[in-house]
């Protein structure tokens, strides 16, 4: 029987398991990645693990989140980063250099290898064709200790791109469609593997486009065969050594199929407030916009960049909107600069940022209240802009420029002809920004830099036989990490300080929630389904820890979320019948017992509602080691010991 690229490069990876559907394997893990607002806790968790020197092939630390440097917060801990990053044998990208997922495509990412990163758009990877998958810091800084990162054996899903995509469609309007079909929780426990003759007329860039938005399918990742194009744009990359020709078997048996015709796609948008909740950009009409942003990890690749300009050239910005541009890294935003289109993009009126996340994460460029922003971002999550009431549109590059100059989103295809924007022979390659490690022999001399702000990793115990307490919060389905642990300018500073974080804890749903949670001292959560959606923040798991949280049962998880709450030694339960979700109010009074046994054994767990007197039958569907993590308290504890033993 063939084999799907995923699988084989499972495979080549595999160090612990076996190949069964559902079940837990470990990899090894040849890359990592990490970004600076995950990045503080990974490396004081790499740190607190005690392995002097990175195991894996590449480890690369990037600043690109928290860059708007309003105190001394961030940039202190830009400081202790790179300080990590020099002592341990990790690459650092300094600030200024681009978005992770940009840069780590353009300079470190390889077909067949394995990487994992501590932001949940790392599978941008899989658009060279490697098996990248984002993950809690904390496995993020395992691998860096050379341990093997565990996923649930995935199934595959196999989408057949059949076509061309027609002038004006794009590589976003694709993943939109995907999205419009398989929801914002289609992907859970999936890998998202492209086939077919379609592949062949898609770049490297919108491939990645692609995968990197698989994160909002919650798909484990996605992947794209490393073929030609793969090969063309390496060597454009002066990398050209790295590559490997590789695809999925003809016989390959996949779990799943869906066949999406490009020449059908047509321009779309995802609606507020969920990246599935897509119409057209007919179906919408010209609505009135008041903002537009350009960039992100998802859309700000040097082609999206050329056709923005292009759209934008001799053109002014309509008066009743801003536009602002993040170009993806130095390597773009320095051949826009080079080249003229950055003049154009100037001289149109547009704001330019620099390379980083930027308002993707509401680091600044908020749009006005109730204001309408077109972004061609890959979350629209409510409140993410920084605005609360603020309602965000996601959509291509294409229609993004367009909408500006017209001041209504407009459908790019009403431009006349499109530009032909090849690819590069060459990018510009100066890697001046991305310090190397000292060696290892020198490593003493080099002094770890700790601002006031960063705090150690919060307390955690192992796990009693005997959970007795309230009900802190219930809330309902899809709750993003957004929910849990909100970003934005003023709390993400907060990243490197638990105890001060937490204070912000699920404030978006309930003002009240932090403060009750504390006075109650032990508390437990409940959810519908799909919580904790979208990023990777372990955040989402520790503050909750610092506050007390011992379970959280809900109708079902996300993925990355799931694995935190295992890590940071909090328990996750589903319910047996999702009816049971109505038995549990917000103040009730909960107990379980026999928990250590019951967990060893995998026997479901009843909840008693001492309030009503129900009793609720819950499942911690866990693997022998994650029994282990979460007996032992946390990863990090269970790592220590590991390393004892
Ligand atoms: C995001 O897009 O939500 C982030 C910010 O990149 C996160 C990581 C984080 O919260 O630091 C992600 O996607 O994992
Ligand atoms: Fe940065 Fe936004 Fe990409 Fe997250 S989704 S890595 S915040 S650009």
């Amino acid at each position: 029987m063939g084999l799907t690229l995923a699988e084989k490069i499972l495979r080549d990876h595999l160090v612990d398991g076996e190949f069964e559907k559902n079940k837990e394997i470990g990899i090894k893990i040849d890359q990592t990645l990490t970004q600076d607002a995950t990045g503080t806790m990974a490396y004081l968790e790499f740190l607190a693990i005690g392995i002097p020197r990175v195991k894996t092939e590449r480890s690369v630390a990037y600043i690109d989140h928290n860059t708007l440097q309003s105190g001394f917060e961030n940039a202190d801990d830009h400081r202790f980063i790179g300080s990590v990053a020099k002592k341990h044998g990790i690459y650092f990208s300094r600030p200024g250099n681009g978005i992770c997922h940009q840069v780590h495509l353009e300079r470190f990412g390889a077909p067949g290898k394995t990487l994992i990163g501590s932001d949940s758009h790392t599978p941008t990877g899989g658009g060279i064709g490697m098996l990248a998958i984002g993950a809690g810091g904390l496995d993020v800084a395992v691998a860096m200790g050379g341990g093997a990162y565990y996923i649930t054996y995935p199934k595959i899903v196999k989408v057949n791109l059949i076509g061309k995509l027609t002038p004006w469609s794009a590589a976003k309007d694709v993943i939109l469609e995907v999205l419009k079909r398989l929801t914002v929780k289609g992907g859970v426990g999936k890998i998202i593997e492209y086939t077919g003759p379609g592949v062949k007329t898609l770049s490297v860039p919108e491939r990645a486009t692609i995968t990197n938005m698989g994160a909002e399918l919650g798909a484990t990742t996605s992947i794209f065969p490393s073929d030609e194009i793969t090969l063309e744009f390496l060597k454009a990359q002066g990398r050209e050594d790295v590559w490997q020709n590789l695809s999925a078997d003809n016989d390959a048996v996949y779990d799943e199929e869906l066949t999406i015709d490009l020449s059908q796609i047509t321009p779309l948008a995802a609606c507020p407030h969920s990246p599935d909740n897509i119409k057209s950009i007919s179906e919408i009409g010209a609505m009135k916009i008041d903002q537009v942003c350009i960039g992100s990890c998802t859309n700000s690749s040097y082609q999206d960049m050329m056709k923005v300009a292009h759209i934008l050239k001799g053109k002014t910005v309509h008066p009743d909107v801003s536009l602002s541009i993040a170009p993806g890294s130095k390597q773009v935003l320095g051949m826009l600069a080079e080249n003229g289109a950055l003049y154009d993009m100037i001289d149109a009126g547009a704001r330019i940022l620099e390379s980083a996340c930027g308002p993707c994460i509401g680091m600044g460029q908020s749009p006005n209240s109730g204001g309408i922003s077109l972004r061609t971002f890959n979350r629209n999550f409510e409140g993410r802009s920084g605005t609360k009431d603020g309602q965000v549109y996601l959509v291509s590059p294409e229609v993004a420029a367009a909408s500006a100059i017209a001041g209504v989103l407009t459908d790019p295809k009403t431009l006349g002809e499109m530009p032909e924007i090849p690819m590069p022979e060459s990018f510009k390659i100066n890697d001046n920004m991305i310090e190397p490690p000292i060696e290892e022999a020198n490593m003493d001399s080099v002094e770890i830099l700790q601002g006031p702000n960063i705090k150690p990793y919060p307390k955690t115990s192992p796990l009693s036989d005997k959970i007795e307490c309230k009900c802190s919060l219930k809330v309902g389905d899809n709750i993003t990490t957004d929910h849990i642990m909100p970003a934005g300018a003023k709390i993400l500073p907060l990243r490197s300080n638990i105890p001060k974080i937490s204070e912000h804890c699920f404030t978006v749903c309930d003002e009240e929630f932090p403060k009750r949670a504390l006075s109650l001292g032990s508390s437990i959560i409940v959810g519908g389904s799909n919580y904790g959606q979208g990023s990777s923040r372990e955040h989402a798991a520790l503050a909750p820890l610092y506050l007390g949280v011992k379970i959280v049962i809900t109708k079902s998880f996300a993925r990355i979320h799931r694995s935190n709450l295992i890590n940071a030694g909090i328990l996750p339960f589903t319910f047996v019948n999702e009816a049971d979700y109505e038995k549990i109010s917000q103040g009730d009074e909960l107990m379980c017992e026999n928990l250590i046994d019951s967990i060893k054994s995998g026997k479901n767990i009843t909840v008693i509602n001492k309030t009503t007197g129900d009793k609720i039958e819950c499942i911690c569907d866990l693997s022998d080691r994650a029994k282990d993590i979460i007996i032992s308290g946390g990863l990090l504890d269970y790592t220590r010991e590991q390393l004892l033993k």
